[in-house]
């Protein structure tokens, strides 16, 4: 019989984000795989109605009996729900595909991107498997691609990441802050203008106002004056890309877009690239679409990727003064392959290869 697939978290954005990917997976064909769905949550949403694979399911709270049946189970909560329940439920049986940073860069636990590094599902002494990052994850499948042809050394990345990467209190914030600063065409001219108009609010899910600003801060802040997410790209990325050494530097910016990850990234090669060769690369890599004309003015943007499954690239250079490096600008959605669409990836992965 089909096994059961159960989803942990399955009122949050992402949670969300996963229904509506399951159901749209299956009914394209892609990946039809799943029997009965189990959508767990915390007791306070417990009892609510969700629809996935177009049936009804009532929502029940997290507990060890919840998982009685699940084959595998997609976690989408914070890291310290994780970090106590994902084991509750390896014990029993359970597949875990773990969206938090708690298991990520446990050795006993692979970090997989289907498109990247496939065969590392299959090992996973702790029945725990992990998703990365959306940040990481937004440059995966491209990068992965390249290093495969030229052997990446030395990445740089500034990401633009947008407000639901916070998740849904994320989401909330954006709209209320546009809201409140629209309409006044004095806003954003003056030092402290826009700060003033939302008041502390303002500041509350990012740090600061990020209607009319960036904010050079995404995540929490580590030693050193780096933030999680600027460590989780270096972290992550040479754990899925299986190079160790690989040199990472980024700056980590919040930008006032709801949905996509953008990132302006300069990677350094071990062997001399070409741009079009790159470009050749990069359309056929699995889960990757070029969008690189710059005479009719076409590049990746959040506004027209939001709510689509591919990575997309485009602006792609080779560096003007160094024949091993390329420049190129990368756009994921943080909610569908950054979060939900790599966690059912891999869930089918686990399918293919045997539970
Ligand atoms: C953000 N990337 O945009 C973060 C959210 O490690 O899964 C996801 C944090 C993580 O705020």
């Amino acid at each position: 019989s089909r096994p059961t697939i159960a989803v942990v978290g399955a009122t949050g954005a992402v949670g969300t984000q996963m229904l509506a990917i399951l159901t749209e997976r299956a009914e394209a064909g892609v990946g039809d795989v799943w029997g009965a769905a189990r959508l767990i949550a915390s007791p306070r949403s417990a009892g609510r109605r969700l629809s996935v694979f177009g049936r009804e399911e009532t929502v029940v709270a997290l507990s060890p009996e919840a998982f009685d049946g699940v084959d595998v189970a997609l976690f989408d909560v914070p890291d310290e729900v994780s970090a106590e329940w994902a084991p509750v439920a390896a014990e029993r049986g359970v597949v875990v595909i773990d969206k938090s940073g708690a298991f990520r860069m446990d050795p006993r636990v692979p970090l997989v991107v289907p498109e990247v590094n496939p065969d590392t599902v299959t090992d996973r002494p702790k029945g725990i498997i992990a998703n990365a990052n959306c940040t990481t994850l937004a440059m995966m499948p491209a990068l992965g691609a390249l290093h495969r042809e030229y052997g990446l050394v030395k990445l740089f990345a500034a990401s633009y990441q947008a407000a639901s990467g916070a998740g849904q209190a994320g989401i909330d914030d954006l709209y209320d802050q546009y809201e409140t600063v629209a309409g006044d065409r004095t806003l954003g001219q003056t030092p402290g203008g826009v700060r003033k108009a939302l008041g502390e609010k303002g500041s509350e899910v990012f740090g600061a106002p990020l209607a009319m600003n960036v904010v050079p801060k995404a995540g929490s802040w580590k030693e050193d004056g780096w933030t999680s997410e600027e460590l989780k790209i270096r972290n992550e990325g040479r754990k899925i890309l299986g190079i160790p050494d690989l040199a990472v530097s980024s700056t980590c910016v919040r930008v006032p877009v709801l949905v996509g990850h953008s990132l302006a990234v300069h990677a350094t090669f071990a062997s001399e690239v070409d741009a079009d060769a790159a470009r050749k690369i990069l359309e056929a890599a699995p889960g990757v679409t070029v969008l690189d004309d710059p005479s009719r003015e076409i590049y990746p943007m959040p506004a027209d990727t939001a709510g689509t499954d591919p990575t997309y690239v485009g602006r792609i250079r080779r560096a003007i003064d160094d024949p091993y490096s390329l420049d190129m600008f990368i756009v994921g959605d943080n909610l569908r392959k950054g979060a939900a669409l790599n966690s059912a990836q891999i869930a089918e992965l686990v399918v293919e290869r045997g539970l």
